[in-house]
């Protein structure tokens, strides 16, 4: 696997390319411009100065994070061709730069979702919570405000104020979309996609939605197995690929994490794994971890043990961290728990790589003296 850690840019991240190049393993940074709006395309000369500064660090650039998908595309709009032109021009672009994966996500309206940015845990340390009771009679403006004021002045992806400035009218657009016509949207999309990443060997990797759930009326499907294989086989090529993360999916109790990634992964689907812990505090509430099993609700040796499995080579990074030792980071993506997160992940794959080898050699020298 190549250990990678997301970084949002010079301007836009507190987090330096130095201080990364010294996480233990880290041998890339996922990336994304942030300064073009959704649906136009990102400029070769941009994608190049990024791919230059991040090399210099001594970091590569393989796996972008996101190139967002225009809502008009979503809603099957009569403009989305355009915005599906723009698209595929994006992707040529990040490919002659060397990217080899692009994820994206497929969710109307919002992006990941939580109610509070920085919820107090008992070691002092906070996290992004999600309580579900609390979230589902908000008005949804109110949810922008307060995920505004509460970013310690970052802009937080997914949640960039020129895409939520029309939210009414985007609530209005989806009314007559339900859950199949999202799907047909969907597939309209990967079907003049996914050609073209065939051509220029760019991987797509869909995140799931997060919560996986319908929140406010709005369809959601990037939720679960089912939906997930229907997805990659809607377009059957390799191209047509999963960002596995297992906090998203993973707060759905129903989605067995290891399984899934037993699953998709023995298909050579996953293209980008994500990998985090959660803690459920009721049936449809969670608050984020550490990464380790033993504080949170997943088992991460059992994750990490199927990746092993399935010979899991690509892309993964540590996902939302704690704000812990007084880091004033953006919500979930201080340095020092996505830091540790990623030393505990080097651990578990040294340790169940290790003990499988030498589980290997045992059998062999129990089989040689049987001879
Ligand atoms: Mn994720």
């Amino acid at each position: 696997m190549k250990m990678t850690f997301r970084w949002f840019g010079q301007k836009d991240d507190s987090i330096t390319l130095n201080q990364i190049r010294q996480i233990p393993a880290v041998t890339g940074v996922v990336g994304a411009l942030y300064d073009v709006a959704v649906g136009e395309v990102w400029p070769i000369e941009k994608i190049y100065a990024l791919k230059e500064q991040v090399n210099k660090a001594g970091l590569e650039l393989e796996v972008i994070e996101s190139i967002n998908v225009h809502e008009d595309i979503k809603l099957g709009a009569p403009t989305r061709d355009r915005y599906i032109e723009n698209y595929i021009q994006s992707i040529r672009n990040v490919a002659k730069a060397g990217v080899k994966v692009v994820c994206y996500n497929f969710m109307p309206v919002f992006d990941w979702m939580r109610n509070d940015l920085a919820r107090p845990l008992e070691d002092g340390s906070n996290a992004l919570s999600y309580e579900h009771n609390k979230l589902k009679d908000l008005d949804p403006m109110e949810l922008v405000d307060s995920m505004a004021k509460n970013s310690n002045g970052f802009t937080l992806p997914g949640w960039e104020p020129y895409r939520l400035k029309q939210l009414k009218v985007l609530f209005e657009q989806y009314k007559n979309i339900d859950e199949e016509k999202l799907f047909e949207n969907y597939r309209y999309f990967l079907e003049r996609v996914i050609p073209v990443c065939e051509e220029v060997d760019v991987k797509m990797a869909v995140h799931p939605d997060d919560p996986p759930w319908s929140l406010f009326g709005l369809p959601r499907i990037v939720t679960c197995k089912s939906n997930l294989e229907r997805i990659i086989k809607m377009v059957d090529s390799p191209y047509n690929g999963l960002t596995l993360c297992s906090g998203a999916l993973g707060s759905n109790r129903d989605n067995n994490i290891p399984e899934m990634v037993r699953y998709f992964g023995g298909m050579g689907r996953i293209h980008f794994a994500h990998v985090r812990n959660i803690k459920f505090f009721g049936e449809k509430d969670f608050h984020e971890t550490s990464h380790l099993s033993s504080d949170g609700s997943l088992d991460l040796f059992e994750i990490m043990k199927a990746y092993y499995d399935v010979g899991f080579d690509g892309n993964i990074r540590p996902d939302h961290g704690r704000a812990i030792w007084g880091e004033k980071g953006r919500p979930g993506y201080g340095l020092y728990d996505r830091a540790l997160g990623i030393a505990y992940l080097n651990g578990l794959w040294e340790a169940i790589g290790k003990m499988d080898r030498l589980k290997t050699s045992t059998d062999g020298m129990a089989g040689r003296n049987l001879k």
